[in-house]
């Protein structure tokens, strides 16, 4: 049984929305065409938006729900906040439109509920009511609603009023993104890397799962910008940064680390499957062509591969990146378009792919992309 009831019986309503979603590497949540700056900062309107509607009083939720769903609003309605709860957390409503007042629980005590769990802390909550006294508005506004309308009220009010909160979110979504994501290639950027690579590394630390990471160097980068000019190195830059997020697996995280720099934060990934996504994005970069006008310009890069254990060795990320980092560099110095892992036994740089060896596609195509 569902937790709540759509407007029309169907199903209920699926998916998740937000930043966390979009920063996983996922490549839908990269811009087949990244546009840089030039991207709308709200470009939403085709979106039909889903509403959580808690109302205890089902005469009155019919009224709100036939009101909303003229308005292109897909409304789905409980009666209390337990139930409330549980329809957040799982589908993630655009918005949430609740009677201040409800039976046991009040809307405060929702948006309290709501503020404690992270999946649904940023959930707008607006509240509603019959007249609700002055004390009553300052404290919803103090545990976070976003709105309070006293009865009597017009539905045009309230949809006037929903939908301006709507369209604040969009804005702060559009933002959050902007500031999470590179605006060239459209991968994460370093900041998020950091944060991620933090919370990955105590997650399975806690968990006793290897943790990999994958960096990646572009070669003779400068010379392709000197050569074809700038333009053309952006391209290269945003094709490279596709093939990577291809190349890891859904649960990875792909992230410009600088310049024509990548890393890969590959969580439960031991050495070997590190090196297999290494080794998947040396095969799809190999078949990347990028035309500039009259030649056909090809790109190779340099990869090291580190992976934590947490078996004592290592005590920071930052000593992982390092490990990543310095076989990256050797990698380039025996002659770029190679890949080095640092091997744990050794305690030192070793070549896994040296430079320039023919591409191995029956091992790239056995990675789990699941
Ligand atoms: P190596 O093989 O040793 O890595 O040599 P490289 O030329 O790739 O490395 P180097 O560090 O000398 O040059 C990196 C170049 O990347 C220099 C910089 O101008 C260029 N670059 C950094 N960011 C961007 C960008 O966003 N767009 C473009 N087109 N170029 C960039
Ligand atoms: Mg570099
Ligand atoms: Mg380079």
């Amino acid at each position: 049984m569902t937790p709540f009831t759509d407007s029309d019986g169907s199903p209920s309503f699926s998916g998740s929305s937000g930043v966390s979603r979009a920063m996983n590497n996922d490549p839908q949540g990269i811009d087949p065409e990244p546009q840089g700056d030039a991207r709308p900062i709200v470009n939403t309107a085709h979106r039909r938006r889903r509403i959580l509607l808690v109302e205890p009083s089902s005469i009155e939720a019919q009224k709100l729900r036939e009101r909303l769903s003229m308005e292109n609003l897909e409304v789905h309605s409980v009666q209390d906040v337990i139930t409330a709860i549980q329809a957040a957390t799982i589908h993630r409503p655009n918005l949430i439109l609740s009677n201040i007042r409800l039976p046991i629980l009040s809307g405060l005590d929702l948006i309290r509920r709501l503020g404690d769990d992270p999946a649904t802390s940023s959930i707008p909550v607006i509240l509603f009511g019959d007249q609700v006294l002055s004390d009553e508005r300052a404290r919803a506004f103090d545990a976070g609603a976003r709105d309070v309308i006293s009865k009597p009220f017009t539905t045009t009010e309230l949809v006037a009023r929903l939908r301006a909160e709507l369209r604040n979110r969009d804005d702060l979504t559009a933002l959050e993104r902007r500031a999470h994501r590179d605006g060239l290639t459209g991968l994460a950027n370093r900041g998020v890397l950091e944060d991620q690579l933090a919370r990955e590394w105590q997650s399975c630390r806690r968990r006793s799962t290897p943790l990999a990471i994958v960096m990646v160097d572009l070669d003779h980068f400068k010379s392709i910008n000197d050569v074809h000019g700038h333009a053309t190195g952006d391209e290269v830059l945003r094709r490279a940064a596709r093939v990577l997020a291809r190349a890891a697996r859904a649960s990875d995280l792909a992230a410009r680390y600088g310049g024509e720099e990548f890393v890969v934060v590959a969580p439960g990934a031991n050495l070997e499957i590190g090196l297999q996504i290494a080794k998947r994005f040396r095969a799809e970069l190999a078949q990347v062509v990028v035309n500039t006008g009259g030649t056909e310009l090809k790109v190779t890069a340099s990869v090291g591969v580190a992976c934590a254990q947490f078996d004592g060795t290592l005590d920071a990320p930052a000593q992982l990146l390092h490990r990543a980092d310095t076989a990256l560099y050797e990698a380039k110095r025996s002659g770029r378009d190679a890949i080095w892992t640092h091997d744990p036994i050794l305690d030192a740089p070793a070549p896994a792919v040296p430079s320039h060896s023919p591409i191995e596609l029956g091992s790239v195509l056995e990675l789990d992309n699941s």
